[in-house]
This record gives structure tokens, C-alpha cells and sequence, in this order.
């Protein structure tokens, strides 16, 4: 890695409220806080799935158990039609999950407001979910026993780089339409033509 690169990762980790040197030297105090920031982005856990080419679809019964059928159908379709292999990071979700993510960001007594075990609070993280119900989430088991939500991540698996999320969206718009079932994307929450408005940043995200 070049100083200039460590120290451009080092400046954004500062934007993003960490304090840090940027002094473009990859120690382990930078380490530590770009661990810190993955870990409370609450996007994903700290390792970054990186599946080998040809094996991309790997543990995906698993990801996608408990997913309704229908949503599962257009993610498969979807992986047939894209050229950009994408694993699935996640589907149904915990309630221990949906806690520590809405413990991000948030106090105590916020929590215990909301009927969330106060162990859960972090309140010195960035705040990830604007749920007025801690367990409303897609991704939560709904009243027809399944999660109706997944997360999807685009190869090369980089967090900023949004081409790969549009590639995948457009092959799951098309497999959604080729099979009739409806989906909404997070990077186009009301379902119009222009991607990415403000507010439609959740690029992983698919609903039914
Ligand atoms: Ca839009
Ligand atoms: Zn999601």
C-alpha cells in the first residue's frame, strides 16, 4: 500500500468522526480504528466475504434460509443473468442482530424506551437503522414466517465502488420482471428511473 493511499483512507476515516494521525503510515493504530469503523457501520461483520471466482454462490442456501421463496427466486434468477458475481452477506435477521444494530448510535435509556435491553447501546457509534421499530426490518421473520429482505455484494467487494451494485440491480430488476414478482431496491426506494436520490443509499439492500 502507497503513504498516499493510507493516508487518503486515513482522511476519510477522519471525515467520518475517527481520530487518527494521518500521517499515511499503515500502523496499527490505523488498523485499529478502520477495524472500529467496519465494525460499527453495521453493514457487515469485519471480514469483507471475498469468495474465490467460480465458487461465488457457495453457502448461499444457507444466507438465503428462512428468505421468501419468491425474493430467493429473483436473487437466483438474478445470479444467472449478472455478470458481476455478488454474495449474499445477508437475509433473515436476528433479533440479537437487530438489536446490536439499533444499539448503534443510540443511549440507554433510547433503548429501554423501545423495549431494547440496554446492553445494547453504543451510543459513541454511527447510527445505522432509523426503524421506529427495532425488530420492523424486512429482514425480520413477517407474519408469513419468512424474511423479506436480502443484502447483496457486488465483486470486487468494495464498499464506495457503485458500479458493481447498479450491475447487479439491473439484473435483478430484469429477473424480477422476467418472473413477475416486484421488488424494491435500496438504491431506488421509490421505484422510479433515477438511482441513487438522496436517501436511496442502502445499494445492497432488496425487498419484497
Ligand atoms: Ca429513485
Ligand atoms: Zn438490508
Amino acid at each position: 500500500m502507497s503513504d498516499k493511499y493510507v493516508m487518503q483512507i486515513q482522511h476519510k476515516l477522519k471525515r467520518l468522526g475517527y481520530s487518527l494521525d494521518t500521517d499515511g503510515i499503515a500502523g496499527k493504530e490505523t488498523l485499529k480504528v478502520f477495524n472500529q469503523m467496519v465494525a460499527d457501520s453495521g453493514l457487515k461483520e469485519i471480514e469483507v466475504p471475498k469468495p474465490a471466482a467460480g465458487d461465488w454462490k457457495d453457502g448461499w442456501d444457507h444466507k438465503l434460509g428462512g428468505v421468501h421463496p419468491n425474493l430467493v427466486k429473483v436473487v437466483r434468477r438474478a445470479s444467472e443473468i449478472t455478470t458481476t458475481p455478488f454474495t449474499v452477506i445477508e437475509g433473515v435477521r436476528s433479533i440479537k442482530r437487530s438489536y446490536q444494530l439499533y444499539g448503534k448510535g443510540r443511549t440507554a435509556s433510547q433503548l429501554r424506551a423501545k423495549g431494547v435491553p440496554t446492553k445494547y447501546a453504543q451510543p459513541s457509534a454511527r447510527k445505522v437503522t432509523w426503524l421506529n421499530n427495532p425488530l420492523g426490518s424486512k429482514h425480520r421473520v413477517k407474519s408469513d414466517g419468512y424474511g423479506h429482505a436480502v443484502d447483496l455484494f457486488p465483486a470486487p467487494y468494495q464498499w464506495d465502488d457503485i458500479e458493481p451494485f447498479k450491475e447487479v440491480a439491473t439484473a435483478m430488476y430484469q429477473a424480477s420482471n422476467e418472473l413477475g414478482i416486484d421488488i424494491t431496491w435500496g438504491g431506488n426506494w421509490d421505484n422510479d428511473d433515477r438511482w441513487h436520490e438522496r436517501g436511496e443509499h442502502d445499494s445492497p439492500h432488496y425487498q419484497i
